[in-house]
């Protein structure tokens, strides 16, 4: 990580741990808004740096396909796998190369451009702001909200329109977000980063509980998590479950069950990845070679060939 605007040590996964040994994700740092004075929307000012193999920037991505906004907000795509000085630019298949803002080599060096003494992670993914040369955003749950509406105005009516958070069912949104979060789109990381056999006992648990409990509540009230249609909800839960038996089962220990097991939770899972919106921002080759490039969990950085299948009959390309 970064200490003082300095990359220090190797980087390693556990960022910080609790009593218990659980794993605790760090707090994101850049919180301005697109939409403010300071950041207008403009066509083509800003790039969203991400990796693939990123469930966090993977949801931004699904939200940016969704809206059309393509042509508005251009993006880089960073190497799968985590090195000594973490995410890198480079030329893995399906990467986009070289930083076309600065050629850095390192995303941590564009923390250190948009704040010299940053201390912390450098994450994916990253709003910035190529007008001013700085950080908008590094978190995903904003970046989200942002681009579900902040550039509205340079959308032709029907992408405007659609709206991932409607007013009327936002209050169920954000509960079930914040319900799902500790759970299951971190639960997983709970479970792969617990430093103690408690923690990773007490991670797994609360995992496949509360997948049981969105299992029967999709076989009750689906097809989507609020009904009929595909709101935020249902792309936080997607980018966890798609990389669940390909990644998650092995290397994170969420072994009890896997997505194919549920047939509503595969169900919906299969339903997003079908989703023209979605589908295509999903990279089983880099979720794969990102996840176990992970030294700490995978010495030798062996990346399994399996499972060749998911979700009855998702091809994952290995
Ligand atoms: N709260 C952030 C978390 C982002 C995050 O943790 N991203 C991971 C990749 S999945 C990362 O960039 N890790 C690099 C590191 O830990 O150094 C968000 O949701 O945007």
């Amino acid at each position: 990580m970064l200490v003082n605007g300095r990359w220090s040590g190797e980087w390693q996964p556990v960022q910080d741990t609790d009593e218990q040994g659980g794993f605790v994700r760090q707090e994101s740092r850049f919180r301005e808004r697109v939409g403010s004075e300071r950041f207008p929307a403009e066509a083509g000012r800003y790039r969203l740096y991400v990796a693939l193999t990123c469930p966090w920037a993977s949801r931004v991505l699904a939200v940016r396909r969704l809206k059309g906004l393509e042509d508005v907000i251009p993006v880089t795509v960073v190497e799968p796998a985590l090195t000594e000085q973490g995410w890198r630019f480079g030329d893995f298949p399906g990467s986009s190369g070289a930083d076309p803002e600065h050629g850095a080599t390192w995303l941590h060096e564009l923390y250190t451009r948009a704040d010299p003494g940053y201390t912390g992670r450098a994450t994916v993914p990253l709003l910035w702001d190529t007008r001013t040369d700085t950080a908008v955003n590094n978190e995903s749950a904003d970046l989200v909200r942002m681009l579900n509406s902040a550039f509205d105005e340079l959308l032709p009516a029907e992408r405007a329109e659609l709206d991932l958070r409607p007013a009327a069912l936002a209050d169920e949104i954000d509960r079930l977000n914040d319900w799902m979060y500790p759970r299951i789109n971190n639960g997983v990381y709970r479970c792969g980063f617990a430093t103690t056999q408690a923690a990773y006992d007490e991670a797994v648990v609360t995992l496949f509980d509360a997948l049981d409990a969105l299992e029967d509540r999709l076989l009750n009230e689906g097809p989507y998590l609020h009904g009929e249609i595909i709101t935020e909800s249902d792309i936080r839960l997607f980018v966890t479950l798609i990389r669940f038996d390909v990644a998650y089962h092995g290397l994170f220990k969420t072994n009890l069950r896997q997505i194919r097991d549920y047939p509503a939770l595969a169900g919906h899972t299969g339903r997003l990845y079908e989703h023209p919106g979605i589908g295509p921002t999903v990279d089983f080759a880099h979720i794969r070679h990102g996840y176990y490039s992970i030294k700490a969990l995978n010495p030798a950085r062996i990346v399994p060939r399996g499972p060749a299948t998911i979700l009855h009959g998702i091809a994952t390309g290995s």
